[in-house]
């Protein structure tokens, strides 16, 4: 089995309902490490983005304004990068399936998810869907120095940037 990384968000409605310890605690029971963690403002441009094959989906606009907070009058997510033997599917295994209706109860999707009244799925967390999904959506989301084990080839350039810093 190969080592990898997947990206998991905490989404807005699991930590605008304090999910996140419960949550945390389930994905520990995959025994992976975290590699990487930070809140997120999600920016449009980000959630178009991360949801970009989705794009044509009825449900997409909602969508955006799900993971953007819109729903939820918090514009952050929970963003983590998990490390080790066949990550991804322990997660997503974790995680439950997309639809929490049909999501197992013991799942996080099954336990706290539900479907709104007007079809949004909150289903509370992501969890990248394959290798290559999880390498798009881990440079995404982090930069090389936020993630302590580097799996993806990273080098060196000089820019000359602003940058805020403490004052
Ligand atoms: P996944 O999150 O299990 O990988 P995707 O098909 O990649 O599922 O969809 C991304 C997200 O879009 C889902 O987690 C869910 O929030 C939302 N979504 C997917 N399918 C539907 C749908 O049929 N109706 C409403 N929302 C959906
Ligand atoms: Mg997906």
């Amino acid at each position: 089995m190969a080592i990898e990384q997947t990206l998991v968000l905490v989404k807005p409605d699991g930590l605008k309902k304090s999910l996140t310890g419960n949550i945390l605690s389930r994905l520990s029971e995959a025994r992976l490490e975290i590699a990487g963690t930070k809140m997120v403002r999600v920016s449009r441009q980000l959630a178009e983005e991360h949801y970009e094959a989705l794009k044509g989906k009825p449900f997409f606009e909602e969508l955006i304004s799900y993971i953007m907070g819109d729903f939820h009058q918090r514009r952050k997510v929970m963003a983590l990068v998990y490390h080790g033997e066949d990550t991804i599917t322990k997660m997503r295994r974790i995680c439950g399936a997309t639809n929490p209706e049909e999501a197992e109860s013991q799942t996080i999707r099954g336990a706290y998810g539900r479907i709104t009244t007007s079809g949004i799925y909150e289903n509370v967390v992501h969890s990248s869907a394959n290798a290559e999904e999880a390498e798009r959506e881990i440079k995404l989301w982090f930069a090389p120095d936020e993630v302590v084990y580097q799996i993806f080839p990273v080098k060196v350039v000089e820019m000359n940037i602003k940058k805020l810093v403490w004052s």
